[in-house]
């Protein structure tokens, strides 16, 4: 499905690294399409949501304090398989075990501190996406120039 969208955030030890757009050059050069960006200062309210099947787990509070600790820079992508590739192209969730070439794997070293979030399903993706965005804030747009992804 070349519809198919995805949820991308750059935590906020990202955009302090000033990381934004090294991971949005990984995104557009491997040919996907951005149809939403926003950077805010994510509640209480909306991690609680995101993060919900964790509220067990006994990194759960700090996670929370780490997702609040500065902005956030949330993005929709959209492409043929992007929910499965983005996860690929971010890195297994403990940097540590990330491979080189990854985001994770090339930008972070400790699992409290992984600079991105990547939606892990596609059902996952429109939850997420519903989530962060309002519907008129995703943009549906044509590309009418040559690219380097174009057959
Ligand atoms: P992912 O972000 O790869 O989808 P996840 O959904 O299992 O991973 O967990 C969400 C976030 O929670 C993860 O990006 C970082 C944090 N986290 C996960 N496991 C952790 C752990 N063992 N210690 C500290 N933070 C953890
Ligand atoms: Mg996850």
């Amino acid at each position: 499905d070349v519809r198919e969208r995805t949820l991308i955030a750059v935590k906020p030890d990202g955009v302090q690294r000033r990381l934004v757009g090294q991971i949005i050059q990984r995104f557009e050069q491997r040919g996907f399409k951005l149809v939403g960006l926003k950077m805010l200062q994510a509640s209480q309210d909306v991690l609680s949501e995101h993060y919900c099947g964790l509220r067990t787990k006994p990194f759960y509070n700090s996670l929370l304090r780490y997702m609040t600790s500065g902005p956030v820079v949330v993005m929709v992508w959209e492409g043929h398989n992007v929910v499965q590739t983005s996860r690929t192209m971010v890195g297994h969730t403990n940097p540590a075990e990330a491979m080189a070439g990854t985001v994770r794997g090339d930008f972070s070293m400790h699992v409290s501190r992984n600079v991105v979030h990547a939606s892990d399903s596609v059902e996952g993706a429109q939850k997420e996406i519903q989530l962060w965005f309002q519907a008129k804030d995703l943009v549906d747009w044509d590309c009418w120039v040559q690219t380097s992804t174009s057959e």
